[in-house]
């Protein structure tokens, strides 16, 4: 479909933090008076990845520890070197929003404490717990193949939608899941996290990505976007997404509202 040509257009992954992040970039255009698309839960990173790559979208929100280990399998990148390896794709980076919405093994806290395990580690005593993990984390370069080895894990794990993973940890249908770090979820059902004790998983620092273009089409959005830096840490992230996860607010409302407070004006 086509959109009028000064417009842009911004995607977002099928959960709701990137939702929020990109109904938040798209506020902001529109406060300028850019006509946005929002692209909304196009599908997994790999989607998102290839459409902007193929200028389907000319933004969305990404993870720094993401860019690294599974788009462009360069474990232990620093900024620079994903700047520069983004750069030669055509694609720009923003600097960190301000927070890690890192993966984490979690249980219910009641069943980690029954069984003394605080560890991922410590998973490796009891074999016969159920596993079960979001789709996406099944597959991936930094995901659960990756995992398993480094920590030697006797269980097999199931994929499933990583919103129906809370409540099969409530239902006792799954005693392990991945969860993300800013997931408002952690709190509400007090959720046990399971220290990394190995430093599996690396820094994910939510960031925009963009196409090099739009610096020339839209400067002042890009601008914008990248004014956000530092703007939003993790307590802040929990809290938007809690307002859509658990209180069911809609994700424009939510974007609104921090832009109308904490918004930097261009
Ligand atoms: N993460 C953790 C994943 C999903 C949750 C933010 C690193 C990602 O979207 O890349």
């Amino acid at each position: 479909p086509a959109i009028a040509a000064d417009g842009v257009r911004i995607g977002s992954k099928n959960f709701t933090e990137s939702v929020i992040l990109a109904e938040i970039a798209a506020g902001a255009g529109r406060d300028l008076g850019r006509r946005v698309e929002h692209r909304r839960q196009l599908g997994g990173t790999r989607i998102l990845w290839r459409a902007l790559e193929e200028g389907g979208i000319d933004a969305y929100p990404e993870y720094t520890g993401t860019l690294a280990q599974e788009l462009l399998r360069m474990p232990g990148a620093d900024l620079a070197a994903l700047e520069s390896a983004l750069a030669e794709r055509g694609l720009r980076m923003t600097a960190p929003l301000g927070f890690n919405n890192t993966y984490a093994l979690g249980m219910r806290s009641d069943r980690a404490l029954a069984l003394g395990v605080g560890t991922i580690s410590g998973l490796v005593a009891h074999p016969g717990l159920t596993v079960g993990l979001s789709n996406e984390f099944m597959q991936r370069a930094d995901g659960w193949p990756g995992l398993r080895e480094a920590y030697g894990l006797p269980q097999q794990a199931n994929g499933l939608d990583h919103d129906l993973a809370y409540r099969g940890l409530q239902s006792g249908a799954i005693d392990v899941t991945d969860l993300y770090s800013t997931d408002a979820e952690i709190d509400y059902y007090d959720l046990a996290v399971l220290d990394d004790d190995r430093h599996y998983f690396p820094d994910y620092q939510a960031v925009f990505i963009y196409r090099a273009d739009l610096d020339a089409r839209a400067p002042e959005w890009t601008a914008a976007l990248e004014a956000m830096a530092g703007r939003i840490d993790a307590p802040t992230m929990r809290r938007l997404n809690a307002r859509v996860k658990l209180g069911r607010e809609n994700e424009a409302t939510v974007a609104a509202d921090w832009l109308g407070v904490e918004a930097p004006r261009a």
